[in-house]
Order: C-alpha cells, then sequence, then structure tokens
C-alpha cells in the first residue's frame, strides 16, 4: 500500500462497495458522488448485478464505483454469488466494506478473506453513525486486527473529505493501466482521430497526447482510422457504418463539427487529456468563468514547459486574439512558462493553461489545486477554445456527467 499523494498516476481508481443489503451501499455512492447515481431502496435485491459507473472525484481523480448490489445473499457466499465478487474484485483496486454498528456479519468476513486472497486493500465503513456509536467489541477488533475504519453517516454526508483522504491513503500505487477513453470505447468500435499538419507540428512526428490516444485505442481493442481534417469527408465516407467517437485537434474542431453527423459522438485530443491528466469538472468551471471575462479583467496565460515560440502560438498570439474577438478588446493577460507555477494569482480572474504534456498527473492537479485555493479557475487551451467557439456543447457529449455541469452555466 501506498499514498497517491506521493505517487503520480493518471489511472482510473476502482472502488468497490461491499456490504450486507441496506448497510447503505447505495447512500455511501451517493454520499461521496454527491449525486442521485446509485438507486437507494429500502427494498432488498433492488440490483442483482453490479453496477460500475465511471466519475471524477475530487481530490482522488478519475475512478469507477461499483455497487456490488446483488452480491449479499443470505448465509455463506453460493457459487454464483462467489463467482460475481470474484469479477468485481479482479477488477478492484480498493474496497469499502459497509457495515452498521452491530459489526461484520459472516458475509463480510467472508468478502474480506475473498480481497485479502487477493491482495485487495479495504476500509472498513461503519456507517448509520447517527443512529449508533459502534459496538465497543467491533471496535477493538477492528483495532487488534488492524484494520483501517471510519465511522460516518452516509445519509448525513459526513466525514466524506475524511474518507476520500483514507481511499487516498490506502490505494495501490499501480492499479490498472491508464486509459484515456477505455470507459467510452468498446472491442471493435470504429474511432477517426482527426489530426491537422500545420506549421505548428513538429516535423515527421506526431504529438504525444494523439500517439498516446492511439496506444489506448488499441489497448482497448479499437479500430483508429487518421486522417488530416481535409481527408475527414472522405474518411467518413469511406466507412461502412457512422464510428463510434471522432476525435479532433482543437483547433479544427469547427471544420470537423460541420463534416461529422450530429448522431456521432465528437470530442477533441486536449478535452480527454483534461479528463486523464486533470480534472475536467474543475476546467469547466473556468471555460464559465472565461465566458464571464469583460473589460478590465486579466488572464493569465500558462505554459509548462519553455518550448520554442512560434510567430503563431497558441497561447501567446491565437487565443489572446480569439478573446479580443469574440469576447472584449479591453482584456488583459500575462504569460508563464515553466516549471514554477505562480503562487500568487490574485491579479487574474482566470488561467488559461496550456496542454501539459510535459506534467504528469499529480502535477498538473497540484497546479489546480493552487488555482482553486487562490480562488481563480482553471482550464486548458483545448477548453478554451471550444468554449471560444461555441463547441463545448458538442465536445462535452461523450462525458454526460461534466456535461450536466457545463448545461448548468
Ligand atoms: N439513519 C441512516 N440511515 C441510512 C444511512 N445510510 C443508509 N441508510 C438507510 O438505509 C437503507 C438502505 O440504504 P441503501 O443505501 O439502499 O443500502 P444498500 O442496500 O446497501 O445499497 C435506506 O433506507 C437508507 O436511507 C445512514 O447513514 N443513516
Ligand atoms: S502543451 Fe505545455 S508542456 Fe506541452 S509543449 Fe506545449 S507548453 Fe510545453
Ligand atoms: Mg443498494
Amino acid at each position: 500500500m501506498s499514498n497517491l499523494n506521493k505517487t503520480p498516476s493518471s489511472n482510473r481508481l476502482h472502488i468497490s462497495i461491499f456490504g450486507k443489503r441496506n448497510m447503505g451501499k447505495s447512500t455511501l455512492i451517493n454520499a461521496i458522488t454527491g449525486q442521485n447515481l446509485a438507486i437507494v431502496s429500502d427494498f432488498a435485491g433492488t440490483t442483482t448485478d453490479p453496477i460500475y459507473k465511471a466519475m471524477e472525484i475530487l481530490p482522488i481523480g478519475p475512478c469507477v464505483l461499483i455497487d456490488t448490489a446483488g452480491i449479499d445473499d443470505v448465509g455463506a457466499l453460493g457459487d454464483l454469488r462467489i463467482k460475481k465478487t470474484m469479477e468485481v474484485v479482479r477488477k478492484t483496486d480498493i474496497a469499502l466494506i459497509t457495515v452498521d454498528y452491530n459489526g461484520f456479519l459472516e458475509f463480510d468476513y467472508n468478502i474480506i478473506d475473498i480481497l485479502n486472497k487477493n491482495n485487495t486493500p479495504f476500509i472498513v465503513v461503519i456507517n448509520k453513525a447517527d443512529i449508533e456509536k459502534p459496538n465497543s467489541d467491533f471496535l477493538t477488533e477492528l483495532e487488534n486486527l488492524n484494520y483501517p475504519y471510519i465511522n460516518l453517516s452516509a445519509e448525513q454526508k459526513d466525514r466524506m473529505e475524511d474518507m476520500k483522504g483514507l481511499i487516498i491513503q490506502h490505494s495501490p500505487m499501480e492499479f490498472e493501466s491508464p486509459s484515456i477513453l477505455g470507459d467510452l470505447i468498446e472491442d471493435g468500435d470504429h474511432i477517426v482521430l482527426v489530426i491537422p499538419i500545420d506549421t505548428g507540428m513538429p516535423k515527421g512526428r506526431i504529438i504525444l497526447p494523439q500517439v498516446q490516444t492511439m496506444r489506448d485505442i488499441l489497448d482497448n481493442s479499437g479500430i483508429i482510422h487518421t486522417c488530416k481534417d481535409t481527408e475527414l469527408q472522405a474518411t467518413l465516407d469511406g466507412l461502412k457504418h457512422p464510428p463510434k467517437l471522432v476525435i479532433t485537434d482543437s483547433q479544427a474542431f469547427e471544420r470537423v463539427s460541420a463534416m461529422v453527423p450530429e448522431g456521432v459522438l465528437l470530442t477533441s485530443f486536449s478535452i480527454l487529456f483534461a479528463r486523464y491528466k486533470g480534472d475536467l469538472n474543475r476546467m469547466v468551471d473556468g471555460a464559465k468563468t472565461l465566458m464571464s471575462l469583460k473589460s478590465g479583467d486579466k488572464f493569465l496565460v500558462s505554459e509548462a514547459c519553455t518550448h520554442h515560440v512560434q510567430k503563431d502560438d497558441i497561447g501567446r498570439y491565437k487565443i489572446p486574439k480569439w478573446i479580443d474577438e469574440k469576447i472584449d478588446t479591453g482584456i488583459d493577460f500575462d504569460i508563464v512558462a515553466g516549471r514554477d507555477y505562480p503562487e500568487n494569482l490574485k491579479d487574474y480572474k482566470l488561467v488559461i493553461h496550456c496542454g501539459g504534456c510535459t506534467l504528469n498527473r499529480k502535477e498538473m492537479l497540484g497546479r489546480i489545486d493552487i488555482s482553486y485555493r487562490e480562488g481563480v479557475p482553471i482550464l486548458n487551451y483545448g477548453l478554451c477554445i471550444a468554449a471560444l467557439y461555441g463547441i463545448l456543447d458538442r465536445a462535452l457529449k461523450p462525458f454526460p456527467e461534466v456535461n450536466e455541469i457545463w448545461k448548468k452555466k
């Protein structure tokens, strides 16, 4: 076990919630996410199959929460339930065992046994703190076994930050291979990548985010079609069926959007990477702030490295020009470049950050955190361009939870 705070990782953490029915698994999931995703019910056995839900949880990052409703039948684990449990445990990076003040049931001991055999860390969540204190024998047992635990009330959403802290603290260093769009595609899906070749492109190469996206599609058994924007129509015409997803360079989004049929999901590399490497929810907040900038406001353009600056540089030239054209000519800006990120942002209403291809996830999240502490929203170039061109509505459609935040603008 190690500490995610110390161990950068771009992976999506799989958190499984086990526990006997009515212990509050669904309520706990709702409390963690702050959304009404899981079905909370007084009736036993609302669902029989585990429910997987991919989401961003601050400050943990991209997660999959797994509600194991239905594997908790009376008594010992039957064959089918063991099979279902194993399916979940194999994917689980960390488990939450939900119990109440009475302590473990036979069911819980069985699950703990399976988790231990699979070297899967877990945290005991003693739920329903609002009703009764945990039984003192149970607490002694937990102390003796050295199991990490927390006493809370999922219903009252208390101690959620402490619980997230425990999850971070006890999560394994290396969970599943990182996935950029694994939750968006299935085996055999056709994905079209649009990569315009302009003066900003390095000679003879494809840039890292695009290469990583390709690798990720291959890892997820998707089928890649790659073209420039000028060949997109021919590419689409050549496909027997519409593709599952089109991913484009942000700068070509408008042209690409006009060609891709409405029913086909379309997003940009920068949005995928805002999610993979940062915090798409918070960046969508940044997009809202961007659209409300006015004369006299100042924003900060932040570049994570000191790359060779081109004459039509996107951060230094194009974005400020587009903000002039599309929002207000009276908005001022500064530029910072390099590994150091300013701690003091009070002069700014907004930070517009590069894609951060040279930063790892932890560093990018660190910058997002500083910005939030300073009360200054942050977004990346891709989201900025998408917002300025009015295409965020479309580009966020593949991510329903984030899209909800954007739509509440
Ligand atoms: N008082 C109290 N009731 C809770 C708490 N958490 C869950 N419940 C209730 O316990 C019942 C079962 O919760 P649910 O989340 O559906 O349990 P699940 O079957 O394990 O998913 C519901 O009536 C919840 O409202 C809690 O922290 N305090
Ligand atoms: S995206 Fe950021 S880190 Fe990557 S080359 Fe551009 S300025 Fe440097
Ligand atoms: Mg439930």
